[in-house]
């Protein structure tokens, strides 16, 4: 491995054809705007047109405050968190465009409510559930976690939700399932980003079934104290601490339990570079960049990138014998 860069410009993280039409691609969104008035909604285009993300002040808890946690179940003591303003200004939400403040000021075009949940697949009683009838199933909880995204930064986010297992167990897969795939919402109007081709939609993520039972798997509905903003994946999204921040599928609709390993949208997009596992892991590089360390935004010395992120114990067991070369 030599010469590695330290990080990919944005521009590479895209597949490259469509980072090349990127022209292309604006111009498309130019000619969606045009249905988008035409329908009567008010959306903003990808890549700069719109107003400066307005920043909402930090909520603490109070009377004000609909959410409850019942405590915080995992900390990163040693490690700062992310302020607030950036882990909800910088984000990869390639629905509502492909730079990192695009989703904050594009993705108030998401509806959140009413949203259904469909469970479906390998599962004792395929459902259609309401999201609030599910966010009242489970005491919500806070869990600091390390966030490290393929592309080489990070951050440390104080979320809200649940457990996975929790909800698995509770929707009752059956004995033959392997895997969970989870699907994000699929509607351009709402979402601008789908009316080009930048990936395969609906974005689909999966795990394998004991991953998704493994203790650190959450459920975010939350974070700093308050419910999700749309850009963080609003109302529900996919938190795996150990894995590459694109695991974390966001807005979910559907569940679907399968016997068979689900295909993931950054593996069908481009397979010699992102893989089903996705396990952070600083010896396996990117074809393009190295991932042995990390820009943890807001800090200026880079980080060592940790094994699984820093949660091998938690972890590392459910890849006994497996050649994490291979299965990246
Ligand atoms: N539906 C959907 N989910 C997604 C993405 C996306 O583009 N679409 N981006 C992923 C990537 S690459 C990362 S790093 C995280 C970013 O989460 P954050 O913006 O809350 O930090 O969301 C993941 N989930
Ligand atoms: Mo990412």
């Amino acid at each position: 491995m030599k010469d590695l860069p330290k990080e990919p410009l944005s521009s590479e993280i895209t597949p490259k054809a469509v980072y090349v039409n990127r022209r292309e691609f604006m111009k498309n969104g130019a000619l969606a705007l045009g249905t988008a008035a035409a329908t009567g909604s008010a959306l903003l285009w990808l890549g700069g047109q719109g107003p400066p993300p307005d920043v909402p002040e930090v909520a603490a808890a109070s009377a004000d405050n609909p959410l409850i946690v019942a405590g915080r179940s995992y900390d990163v003591p040693d490690e700062a968190q992310t302020p607030n303003r950036d882990v909800i200004t910088y984000n990869n939400y390639y629905e509502f465009g492909i730079d990192k403040d695009d989703p904050a000021r594009n993705a108030h075009t998401l509806v959140t409510r009413p949203w259904t949940i469909q469970v479906e697949g390998l599962v004792a009683r395929p459902q259609t559930i309401d999201v609030d009838t599910l966010l009242n199933w489970f005491p919500l909880e806070e869990r600091v976690y390390r966030m490290r995204c393929v592309e080489a930064w990070s951050m440390v986010i104080p979320w809200l939700g649940f457990p996975l297992a929790s909800l698995v167990k509770r929707l009752e897969p059956m004995g033959s399932a392997k895997f969970i795939e989870f699907t994000t919402l699929l509607n351009p109007e709402q979402m601008p980003g789908q009316r080009s081709p930048i990936l395969k939609w609906p974005y689909v993520e999966g795990l394998r079934l004991d991953e998704a039972l493994n203790p650190l798997a959450f459920i975010a509905t939350g974070l700093y104290g308050s419910v999700l903003l749309n850009q963080s994946g609003a109302p529900l999204r996919l938190v795996t601490p150990w894995k590459y921040g694109f695991k974390g599928v966001k807005s979910i609709v559907k569940i679907r339990f399968t016997d068979e390993q689900p295909k993931n949208t950054w593996a069908i997009a481009a397979p010699r570079e992102y893989g089903f596992y996705a396990n952070v892991n600083p010896e396996v590089n990117h074809p393009r960049w190295s991932q042995a360390n990390e820009r943890r935004i807001g800090e200026f010395q880079r980080r060592k990138t940790l094994p699984f992120n820093g949660y091998a114990d938690e972890v590392a067991g459910l890849y006994a014998g497996m050649d994490l070369r291979a299965n990246f």
